[in-house]
């Protein structure tokens, strides 16, 4: 089983569908977000879910209403998950929970975001577990940061993104408790994408077989 994760955020269809299409044997999901959807339409979502199956990253916070539209669109697209905040409470997360699988933001990857999230990550937590999420977001960048998640939640997935281009490492993130990289800019920017996918694949791997 792949645990890498494509961060596609292209601005281009075509450039988009080639580096999925030439990626698929490599990653388990593609993660869509603003810049490609914003840029191409929903459609994008239906064109990459034949390809390999998408998690719509729209890092939804809004009143249990608009979250539940909008998961639903993603659904109707064929997102097979989506990922939202949950910091608006339990009742938008099952918003979106009700309608296909959700994951929340446990913590964020960027140093700053530390000030806000690191205070309420737990209760962020417990939240996604009552509102039956299937997964938590946690950042690469802070591998202690995701043993923390992962102690709280052992029976919860863990999507760490943060790999590459942020400095965090693969092999730091499956140590700590991940159980997906997120990688982005570090594959889609490189000239080889698929020795830099196989690549961190094989950290992944061995990390796992190590352990
Ligand atoms: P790269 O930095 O290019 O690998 O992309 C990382 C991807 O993960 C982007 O799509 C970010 O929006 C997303 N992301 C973070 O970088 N940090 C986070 O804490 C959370 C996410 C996310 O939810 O995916």
């Amino acid at each position: 089983m792949k645990r890498l994760i494509l961060a596609l955020d292209l601005e281009e269809r075509g450039a988009a569908l080639d580096i999925a299409e030439l990626l698929k044997e490599e990653i388990a999901a593609i993660k869509v977000n603003y810049p490609l959807v914003l840029s191409t339409g929903m459609e994008i979502v239906k064109e990459l879910s034949k390809i390999r199956p998408v998690i719509c990253d729209f890092k939804v916070a809004d009143i249990p209403y608009t979250n539940g539209k909008i998961a639903r669109i993603a659904y109707e697209n064929g997102a097979k998950a989506i990922i939202c905040h949950g910091f608006m409470g339990k009742e938008s997360i099952e918003a979106c929970s009700s309608v296909l699988a959700t994951i929340v933001v446990a913590e964020m990857s960027n140093e700053g975001s530390g000030d806000f999230f690191e205070k309420y990550s737990q209760r962020i937590v417990e939240l996604a577990i009552d509102a039956k999420a299937i997964a938590l977001i946690a950042p690469a960048t802070k591998a202690e940061r995701i043993a923390y998640i992962k102690s709280m939640a052992p029976e919860v997935k863990i999507l760490s993104p943060g790999v590459g281009a942020q400095g965090g490492r693969a092999s730091d993130a499956i140590k700590n408790g991940a159980d997906f990289v997120i990688v982005g800019r570090a594959i889609y920017n490189s000239n080889d994408p698929v020795t830099i996918a196989k690549k961190i694949n094989g950290e992944i791997e061995s990390t796992l077989t190590s352990a």
